[in-house]
């Protein structure tokens, strides 16, 4: 009886908000392959509790994995044990999840129109909703909102259309958001979004190009995950949804496209965090996105934003075969990125997903990409590893500017095609 009392203690003090107190990043560099298979195979062992942050890719052999506190001494201990080097990448998770979220407007503060918003911090869902219904209203020319769907939690899922009208009009898709932790996707769409109404009118290059086709952004894809990052564990990556008998929460949504759905990079363990789920578009959140641009029918460009580790990624990640147009991809991601390193000197890396970061299966745009979306992107946006997921909000502004010169570079060519 004792014993259960405790247990439930301790299931109660997990269930609130997740402490990471001691927790630590690591950043492991593996001398080989070998060592690469050793530590990724301790991802398997539940207990240990261990989150990979960042995979090895192609170039590297690093990787970045947040250890709870309670298992690293032993993670230390068959690092050392195995000849692996590694550095501490943060100290304390939790002391930097504390000073995030003492940066974070209070709520009782909801901005009231969108020039008072502030686009260099990050915010409350709640509050990008409210942000979104007075972008709606003080461009009401230009700017709609519209519902897709329904998040597994019950949740609106919100799309904004720009358009000066016109019927049938080619479209540019953008998302953000899909992974509840990476925080810095939707910040950075928050406010390029914002540059969309302010320089139509005003800049040759979207008044010209909102002439000719329509934006659609989605910028929280996943609002039950992002809540559940700003009110129970900072670190969630998946959708929310639950299943009889399934004795874990959430699906990677960005395995659950029908792109070669179940291969390579997906787990069908659902306690994993690639998780791909029971079957395709089984997430709200993703069959919404499927619905969407299926009937929209006209749909020329589709880009998702993730983060970290600074590339523009094109199609394939299900299959490690290069797409027909990959010449031409590889061409505009070549340009994208170099207008993106003008401004900063930020340095990113292009490639298809498979020769960028590794195989991974069922992802947005490969499904684009089969559907005929030619022009199918993903960012993963700053940093390369110094904050990872946490990155600080300071880095918002200089991260959306940068990123969005790499989207005019995408859009202007899409819109000269179509
Ligand atoms: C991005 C687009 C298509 C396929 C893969 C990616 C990489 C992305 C992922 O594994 O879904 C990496 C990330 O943004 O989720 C960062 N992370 O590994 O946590
Ligand atoms: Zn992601």
């Amino acid at each position: 009886m004792r014993t259960l009392l405790i247990f439930v203690a301790l299931l109660v003090a997990t269930c609130a908000q997740r402490g990471f107190e001691g927790d630590q990043v690591l950043r492991i560099t593996a001398r080989d392959e070998e060592q690469v298979s050793l530590v990724m195979s301790l991802e398997e062992q539940e207990h240990l509790q261990l989150d990979i942050w960042r995979s090895p890719v192609r170039s590297d052999l690093i990787i970045d994995v947040h250890v709870p506190q309670n298992s690293l001494q032993s993670f230390k201990v068959f690092l050392e044990h195995n000849n692996i080097q590694y550095s501490v990448m943060i100290e304390d998770l939790q002391v930097m999840i504390d000073n995030e979220k003492a940066e974070l407007e209070p709520t009782t503060m909801m901005e009231r129109t969108t020039s008072s918003f502030n686009y260099d911090k990050y915010h409350t869902l709640d509050e990008i909703y409210s942000w979104m219904d007075s972008l709606a209203t003080e461009f009401p020319g230009l700017v709609e909102k519209l519902q897709i769907g329904t998040s597994f939690e019950g949740r609106p899922l919100y799309v904004l259309k720009f358009s000066t009208g016109g019927t049938g009009r080619p479209a540019i898709w953008i998302d953000s958001g899909i992974h509840a932790r990476e925080w810095v996707s939707p910040a950075s769409a928050i406010w390029m979004a914002k540059k969309i109404v302010t320089d139509y009118g005003q800049e040759p290059f979207i008044t010209a190009l909102l002439r000719k086709i329509d934006i659609f952004m989605e910028i929280v894809v996943n609002p039950d995950g992002y809540v559940y990052t700003h009110t129970k564990n900072r670190m969630w990556r998946k959708t929310r949804s639950t299943a009889p008998g399934r004795k874990c929460v959430g699906v990677d949504a960005n395995r659950n496209f029908d792109a070669g759905f179940g291969g390579p990079g997906t787990s069908n363990n659902p306690c994993m965090s690639t998780y791909h789920g029971p079957y395709p578009n089984s997430e709200p959140e993703v069959a919404a996105i499927v619905n969407f641009v299926q009937s929209h029918g006209n749909i020329k460009s589709f880009i998702t934003i993730h983060s970290y580790s600074q590339l523009l990624m094109f199609p394939f990640g299900y299959k490690c075969v290069p797409p027909a147009d990959y010449k031409e991809l590889e061409m505009l991601a070549k340009s994208a990125v170099s207008s993106l390193t003008s401004l900063y000197g930020t340095r990113y890396k292009i490639g298809s997903i498979c020769e960028a970061i590794y195989q991974a299966s069922g992802g947005s745009i490969d499904w684009t990409y089969d559907q005929g979306i030619k022009y199918s992107f993903a960012f993963e946006l700053r940093d390369t590893g110094r904050y990872g997921f946490m990155l600080p909000a300071r880095q918002i502004l200089p991260t959306a500017q940068e990123t969005w010169l790499a989207m005019k570079t995408i859009m202007e060519y899409v819109s000269n095609r179509s």
